[in-house]
């Protein structure tokens, strides 16, 4: 199935079936599929697709997983993800080239992208020892009321191809903690970094022989499979990343059986810069958020509102830049942007531009490579538009290196301007004023689920709560509380007493 021959030197790909269950693998019983580099437009392998009705085997896999899991001690339970860490530390350079391969993000940025999978993993190893509720005090003598959180069940994962590996981990590493086993469907865009990431998980289970194959299973398959997996009432918790349109679909399924969703969708990300930003702190977080992976983050910087009184000095270094960017074959050093993921995108991007233009954009950038690129990718100039107002197509996240640019002359018409897009996900002010600073981040400011103050909207640790409001969907992964949401609180009240008194003090004698 694979046929990159730099690949299968990479040794990641023990088994090639689109259903993954542990150490089992099966063919698929779907469509045929070419995976394809968006370096070159190579392809990398044929793989035959998971179909639907293969769905009720694995589910029922996980569930046997899960009767065995959840009796685990959690602190064992972040044992096998201390290993897991382990082995992605080894691994790290040979995951990281697959990431590239099949998704073109630069080198840095893949080799940052396994790096978070080792932050969480080491994150949940120490929340395996901290998944503790509250005791509460009773009302009622000799009463102790209390909280425990349990394990909730087998967890779907569906993942997007732009962090085809960081977020199943963020999900799964909190997930395994917790108890619960991981059915993880990743994008049809990038089914590779899933069958390798998925290999090398199993090179550690190896050494756990009691946990059950069904704890992580993999599988490769088109919008049906997915619409089939979160129909499926044996999956308490589904938790997507991807665009708004899949999450909506995902929370209406999810809804209908009353399930848990965790959507972590869209984002059209801001950026203030006020008359006292440090310029070139600006210029280096701006580019950053804004051209890294190739304009493809969720958190990508989109929407840069500048203050008049530097507007021309900002932009005129911001040009300045982008006409030197190092854009080529990601795997290259010193390359800072690679391909868009297909040509789907470039003429999403394409026709933003053009809207952009009709609405009075003035866009430097934003043309096709031709020449000192691999050909058969989609290599763009970032784009940098100048937008006399915020119009539609400023309101719609356009995945693509887009930074449009708009004018403010009062921090409440920044803020106003900001806030009025349907996406809530990541945000930014750049000043050295501490009350606009505390102002942006306070009740009045972003709407967001991530505000910074001076640095850019992307890249962040895996410490916080990861996620946004409105279309983002509002669910939050990752760091913080967030492994909340992959398990169950059961209250508990336990009378020590040989009374039985009632709570609100209600009598209800029966002699
Ligand atoms: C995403 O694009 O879906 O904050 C996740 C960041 C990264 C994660 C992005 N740590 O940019």
């Amino acid at each position: 199935m694979l046929t990159s021959t730099s690949l299968k030197e990479l040794g990641l790909f023990s088994s090639s079936g689109a259903i993954q269950i542990g150490q089992r693998s099966l063919e698929g019983m779907g469509g045929i599929r070419p995976a394809i580099s968006p370096i070159d437009g190579s392809d990398l392998a044929t793989l035959r697709l998971a179909a639907a009705d293969q769905v009720p085997d694995v589910i029922s896999e996980a569930q046997k997983a899960f009767r065995i899991w959840r009796r685990v001690p959690a602190p064992k339970r972040g044992e096998l993800v201390r290993r897991i860490g382990e082995k992605l530390r080894e691994k790290k350079a040979l995951l990281a080239e697959v990431v590239s391969w099949e998704v073109g993000k630069i080198t840095q940025e893949s080799l940052g992208e396994v790096q978070e999978m080792i932050d969480i993993c080491d994150y949940a190893v120490g929340l395996s020892r901290q998944l503790f509720g509250l005791t509460i005090a009773s009302e009622r003598p000799h009463h102790r009321l209390m909280e425990q959180w349990h394990p909730l069940g087998p967890t779907l994962v569906i993942t997007a191809f732009n962090f085809p590996v960081a977020v199943w981990a963020w999900n799964t590493m909190i997930a395994l903690v917790c108890g619960n086993p991981i059915i993880w469907k990743p994008s049809e865009k990038a089914p590779l970094c899933a069958l390798a990431t998925h290999a090398l998980v199993q090179e550690v289970l190896k050494e756990f022989p009691d946990v059950p194959d069904g704890l992580l299973s993999v599988m490769i398959g088109d919008s049906t499979l997915g619409q089939r997996l979160t129909q499926a009432p044996e999956i308490p918790l589904v938790s997507a990343t991807g665009s708004v349109r899949m999450g909506k679909a995902v929370a209406q399924t999810v809804a209908q059986r009353l399930g848990r969703s965790l959507l972590e969708l869209g984002g059209n990300n801001g950026m203030i810069v006020a008359p006292s930003a440090e310029l070139d702190l600006a210029v280096r977080s701006i580019v950053f958020a804004a051209v890294g992976t190739c304009g493809q983050r969720c958190t990508t910087l989109r929407r840069l509102i500048v203050h008049r009184s530097i507007r021309e000095n900002l932009l005129d270094r911001l040009k300045r830049i982008y006409n030197r960017l190092p854009i080529g074959n990601p795997r290259q050093a010193g390359i800072l942007v690679g391909p868009l993921i297909d040509a789907a995108a470039f003429q999403a991007m394409q026709r933003a531009l053009e809207r952009a233009v009709q609405d009075g954009g003035i866009v430097t950038g934003g043309t096709r490579l031709t020449s000192g690129v691999p050909l058969g990718g989609y290599y763009v100039h970032p784009a940098l538009v100048e937008m006399p107002a915020q119009t539609a197509i400023v309101r719609e996240e356009t995945f693509a290196p887009i930074l449009y640019v708009l004018t403010y002359d009062d921090l409440e018409e920044a803020i106003a301007l900001h806030n009025a897009v349907p996406q809530g996900l990541s945000s930014a002010i750049l000043t050295n004023n501490l009350r606009e600073a505390e102002y942006f981040l306070s009740p009045m400011g972003s709407d967001c689920g991530i505000a910074n103050v001076n640095i850019g909207t992307s890249g962040a640790e895996i410490g916080g709560a990861f996620g946004g409001e409105k279309e983002t969907g509002g669910g939050r992964e990752s760091g913080s509380d967030s492994w909340k949401a992959y398990m169950r609180r059961v209250t508990n009240t336990i009378n020590y007493s040989l009374e039985l008194p009632l709570a609100q003090g209600i009598r209800f004698d029966i002699d």
